[in-house]
């Protein structure tokens, strides 16, 4: 998993990968639990929001909706992520924020990128 240790050799996990995987999971947990606010044990696209704002991600309401409808575990109802889900999902949108970042240097919220820039850093998220 390219959160955890060399994105080019993922195979590869050891006992210090696998603490920091461990770490890291008990940290999703915790926002998970934080941000379930009505304690269903789903989170909800406001409860996601705000997570993910915790996190220091302001996605955008279009994107928090196509996370919504990817990541959704309710067939045909509001919508809502179970925690495997809510981890996959602020994977991704971690993971990609990071990449983003690396282009935007100063924070602006914009970036300039070659075609090659871009594909590159996306087809590690939707390729797996
Ligand atoms: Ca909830």
């Amino acid at each position: 998993m390219f959160l955890f240790g060399d994105p080019r050799n993922p195979s590869k996990i050891g006992p210090t990968e696998f603490a920091a995987l461990w770490k890291c999971l008990g940290e999703w947990r915790g926002v998970f639990e934080r941000f379930d606010r009505d304690r269903s044990g789903e989170i909800d696209s406001a409860e996601l929001k705000d997570a993910l704002l915790s996190l220091g991600y302001a996605v955008p309401p279009s994107v928090i909706q196509v996370l919504m409808s990817k990541y959704n575990d309710e067939r045909g109802g509001r919508g809502s992520l179970n925690f495997d889900s809510f981890v996959e999902c602020g994977t991704i949108v971690k993971g990609l924020t990071e990449k983003f970042k690396e282009k935007d240097k100063r924070y602006t919220g914009s970036a300039t990128l070659t075609y090659d820039d871009f594909m590159l850093m996306v087809i590690p998220f939707v390729v797996s």
